[in-house]
């Protein structure tokens, strides 16, 4: 009987393990290198969560679903007031208390951050404690600087490839509307990742946005990472290492050719004790991060510091909600357990498990990020670009 009904399901399924869902539809490569394959996948995805939302009649109904967009797809007036709510962020006051290098409600980020890293990377929570990192960060725009706006995304692959540059990008271009531009260029330096090309930064913010903004804490390697170490922001904006890791294909993949969670969160993250993830390197977890760069954005403690960080992981949360989206019923799951690379090793983590948000926000478990329209608390979808 068992076997029946796997084999049944395997037939549903396609064919092989891993086989497209029998609603995904086939890609040529040029659709996946343009980005019409993501784009449908996406709106896919899109509607298959608000129709959940639809049927709902407590908690996240149909009205209450958030909107998250693509930055381009945002309005000037969002754009400029979402950077403008981290500017607020990072003017009040602390909720970590007694920590030297903690001044402001934006550096309570970072120590949370930092505290967690051992936990939430290359472990069964990545994905998921990301999301709801996210989402408080929403609350804290909302709730303490009065941001009503959108909250954004940013699909790397809009930027390099055949389809621009990083510098040139509306994130980036140091324009009022923008996250700030790049660092002052600095001769002679090397790339943050070996094998890249060198960025076209490297120092400090110098205009737009951002340029005023304090460093308080950090770099990881330093002997007390939390002490108060003021220091500008530097960005070293490089589009060799987006071409090589966060291109549209780098993003499609991943969310066509994982069958299960523990092969999709490895290929994101480029988590080697996969043979399918060792062949990807840094991977886009990887290659966002290293197509901003500098300090703190290429501190793997401390990234949570650079205001890029938050609509980075945005496309990689939107990665995550576009795969379980395309099959729902099969991938409301977790894989592996709470420490980095389980080394320490610990035992597999299960959904009631525990994530530590405070003092910025209440705990969760693991199974109240589950659904991005689940209500408890999340309520969001990402609409594609
Ligand atoms: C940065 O601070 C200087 C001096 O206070 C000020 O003139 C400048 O307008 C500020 N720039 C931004 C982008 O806030
Ligand atoms: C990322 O995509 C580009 C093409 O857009 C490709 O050349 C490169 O090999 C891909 N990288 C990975 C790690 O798959
Ligand atoms: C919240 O999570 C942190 C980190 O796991 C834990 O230390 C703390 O005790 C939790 N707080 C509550 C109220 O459960
Ligand atoms: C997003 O913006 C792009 C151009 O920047 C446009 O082609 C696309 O239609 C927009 N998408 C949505 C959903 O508004
Ligand atoms: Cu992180």
């Amino acid at each position: 009987m068992k076997l029946l009904v796997l084999l049944a399901s395997a037939l549903l399924a396609g064919s092989a393990a891993g086989a497209p869902t029998a609603q995904i539809p086939k890609f040529t490569q040029a659709e996946i290198d343009s980005g019409k394959a993501i784009r449908e996948l996406g709106r896919i995805a899109y509607e298959n969560a608000l129709a959940r939302a639809a049927k709902a009649t407590t908690g996240c109904t149909r009205d209450k679903v958030r909107i998250r967009k693509e930055w381009r797809n945002m309005t000037l007036t969002d754009r400029k007031g979402y950077q403008e709510a981290v500017q607020c962020l990072m003017q009040k006051p602390a909720r970590h208390k007694g920590l030297d290098g903690v001044r402001t409600a934006w550096d309570d980020y970072g120590a949370l951050h930092y505290y967690q890293t051992p936990y939430v990377h290359n472990s069964a929570t990545f994905l998921l404690w990301h999301r709801h990192y996210n989402w408080v960060l929403e609350q804290d725009l909302r709730d303490i600087c009065g941001y009503t706006g959108v909250f954004p995304y940013w699909e790397w692959g809009l930027d390099c490839g055949s389809m621009g540059t990083i510098d040139k990008s509306p994130v980036f271009d140091g324009s009022e509307y923008s996250l700030g531009g790049n660092g002052k260029y600095v001769a002679g330096h090397q790339a943050a990742i070996g094998g890249a090309r060198p960025g076209t930064g490297g120092g400090c913010l110098t205009s737009g946005p951002f340029s005023n903004f304090t460093v308080n804490m950090g770099p990881v390697g330093s002997r007390d990472p939390l002490k108060y170490n003021p220091r500008c922001i530097k960005r070293d904006l490089n589009t060799d290492v987006c071409n090589r890791w966060a291109t549209l294909r780098n993003t499609t993949d991943p969310i066509l050719n994982s069958a299960d969670i523990a092969v999709f969160q490895a290929v994101v993250q480029g988590d080697g004790r996969w043979p399918a993830a060792a062949r990807v390197g840094i991977a886009v977890h990887g290659g966002g991060h290293y197509a901003i760069s500098g300090d703190p954005g290429s501190d793997f403690y401390f990234s949570a510091l650079e205001p890029g960080f938050y609509l980075h992981h945005g496309n990689i949360d939107r990665m995550h909600f576009i795969w379980q989206n395309l099959d729902w019923e099969n991938r409301q799951t977790i894989s592996g357990t709470n420490t980095m690379y389980n080394s320490p090793p610990t035992p597999e983590a299960v959904l009631t498990d525990n994530m530590g948000f405070e003092p910025l926000n209440r705990n969760v478990t693991i199974k109240q990020t589950m659904d991005t329209v689940g209500g408890t608390p999340l309520c969001y979808v990402y609409e594609p670009w």
